[in-house]
């Protein structure tokens, strides 16, 4: 097992869309095992590859409490949304900023595990939100592309005094 680097904004790679995940080995598992690794040691509540610098759709996920509940999506799509929900979101490729914003309340996703076996899942709440944040990862797309224009640059200049600061 190994922590893995993070991607910081507005690093480039974070741009780059994921392509599908063909082969189930063992490498994908150590990858998924180091993902959730550097995810549980962040804190976070889920991880896309994208953010670790692997451009495959691969998202770990654990929403719960006792973080004791990890969900590999592999390949997801999402088959159908409804809904709308407004939830504070953070991400560890923006550290120190949050903001609000507006996400699909239910979403059904498809996926494959590990072993390659496909999977749907009808969820709403906070995996919902953080199922369609990490996809968004995979697509290239980070929480600030949400926001509206103004309040994108005023969160973008929030975290340019935040970096500032850190940097000092
Ligand atoms: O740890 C995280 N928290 C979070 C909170 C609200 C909505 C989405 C998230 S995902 C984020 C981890 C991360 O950056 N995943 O890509
Ligand atoms: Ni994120």
């Amino acid at each position: 097992m190994a922590l893995l680097p993070i991607l910081e904004y507005p690093h480039p790679n974070l741009r780059k869309v994921a392509r599908r995940v063909e082969h189930f080995d063992d490498e994908l598992r150590r990858l998924v095992d180091d993902m959730f690794e550097t995810m549980y040691a962040a804190p976070g509540i889920g991880l896309a590859a994208t953010q670790v610098d692997v451009h495959r759709k691969i998202a770990v996920v654990d929403v719960s409490e006792g973080k004791d509940q990890p969900l590999v999506l592999i390949n997801a799509e999402i088959l159908e949304a409804s809904g709308v929900e407004e939830m504070e979101e953070g991400c560890l490729s923006i550290p120190g900023l949050h903001e609000k914003v507006a996400r699909k309340e239910r979403v059904r996703v498809r996926y494959q595990d590990l072993d390659g076996v496909e999977h749907e899942l009808d969820t709403g709440g906070l995996l919902a939100v953080c199922i369609q944040h990490e996809l968004d990862h995979l697509e290239g797309r980070l929480f600030i592309d949400h926001l509206s224009p103004l309040k994108r640059e005023r969160a973008l200049k929030k975290y340019e005094k935040l970096r500032k600061r850190e940097r000092a």
